[in-house]
């Protein structure tokens, strides 16, 4: 009798902790966990992995005439905000997720800035990968991560190395910004869509290809430009006319990751100057209040910069225009 009300109790323990280590891990997997990525050996003169400098857009020995380079380059429409000189506020000393370092709320004096008022889409990605030849890591290590409840059964079939911690978020070959459920999806009815399946890598290619650079996570904070709960269903421009910061899809920033911030005043800060993550910023689509309540405007997540997935994508900024 004893034993069984041991067993009893020492069961339900099990579900209690399981149940809580569920609940973690559920935060965690909406948010995307890294690739991994093989090593660049150097040594061995394969290119191939030293994806950052080998896709250098400058690098590329592509065929066509300069003045058919600056053509296209000219061709992706230059939608830019401008966000003023001034001292802002970012993070908060209301944080839901505390282990994401969204706190604390802290000043921060930035020169005035441009920002793209839209995701890079599809379309414009294109017209850098038409003019460039350039491949995305996606592409080159030949996967990324592609949300359960959009993969066909047939890939999900194909799919053995299941991702243990991550059950939700699966690497599936072949997938990439072309094809982002998979080899078996396109995109020629989402050419507006945001581009999808692009590391922190291959956004700092595009954006540099354009003369612009990735916005700091300061910046990106302060375009989004209001406080308060970001609308769920439809997407409005913010106040500063800048769309889809918050959802749609997380977008890249600048800085490495760290959960440490001073709480004093920073300038134009840029993060810590070293790490193994880069900040993302804005939530998903997959994001939502009872679940991954990370739309939010201190909301932050990470991953490896050669990461991708089909909920990761970018806007550029620039110093001026
Ligand atoms: C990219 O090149 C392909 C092939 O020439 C062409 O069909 C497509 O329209 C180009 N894309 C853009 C966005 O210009
Ligand atoms: C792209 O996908 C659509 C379905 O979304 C399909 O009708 C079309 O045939 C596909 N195009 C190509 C070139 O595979
Ligand atoms: C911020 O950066 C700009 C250049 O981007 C520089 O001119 C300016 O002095 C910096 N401001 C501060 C307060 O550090
Ligand atoms: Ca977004």
């Amino acid at each position: 009798m004893k034993n069984l009300i041991m067993k009893i109790l020492l069961k339900l323990i099990i579900i209690i902790i399981l149940n809580f280590a569920d609940g973690n891990q559920e935060e965690k997997n909406c948010c995307g966990k890294n690739l991994n990525r093989p090593e660049c050996d150097s040594s061995k003169n394969d290119n191939q992995y030293c994806s950052r400098e080998f896709n250098h857009p400058e690098d590329y020995d592509n065929d066509i005439s300069d003045h058919l380079l600056s053509k296209l380059r000219q061709s992706v429409p230059n939608e830019m905000v401008k966000i003023k000189t001034g001292v802002y506020f970012i993070g908060t000393d209301k944080p839901v997720f505390t282990q994401d370092g969204e706190g604390p709320k802290r000043p921060v004096e930035l020169n005035s800035f441009y920002i793209d008022k839209y995701e890079v889409s599809n379309k414009n990605f294109e017209i850098f990968v038409n003019a460039t030849g350039y491949k995305t890591e996606a592409e080159k290590f030949g996967n990324s991560f592609v949300f359960d409840g959009l993969i066909s059964e047939e890939i999900k079939a194909e799919i053995k190395q299941a991702v243990a911690q991550a059950p939700w978020w699966l690497p599936v070959d072949k997938a990439s910004w072309r094809h982002p459920e998979g080899p078996d999806t396109n995109i020629t009815y989402r050419m507006d869509h945001p581009v999808i399946h692009v590391s922190w890598n291959d956004a700092v290619a595009y954006c540099t290809w354009l003369g612009k650079r990735l916005p700091t996570e300061a910046e990106w904070e302060v375009t989004y430009g209001y406080k308060g709960t970001a609308p769920v269903t439809a997407f409005p421009p913010n106040g500063y006319g800048v769309y889809n910061i918050a959802g749609n899809v997380w977008e890249w920033t600048s800085d490495w990751w760290s959960v440490k911030h001073t709480k004093y005043k920073t300038h134009n800060s840029t993060g810590p100057a070293t790490g193994s993550d880069k900040v993302k910023k804005g939530g998903s689509y997959l994001c939502h209040e009872n679940y991954c309540f990370r739309y939010r405007c201190m909301a932050r997540h990470q991953n490896t910069p050669d990461t991708s997935a089909g909920n990761l994508g970018f806007r550029c900024a620039k110093d001026d225009i």
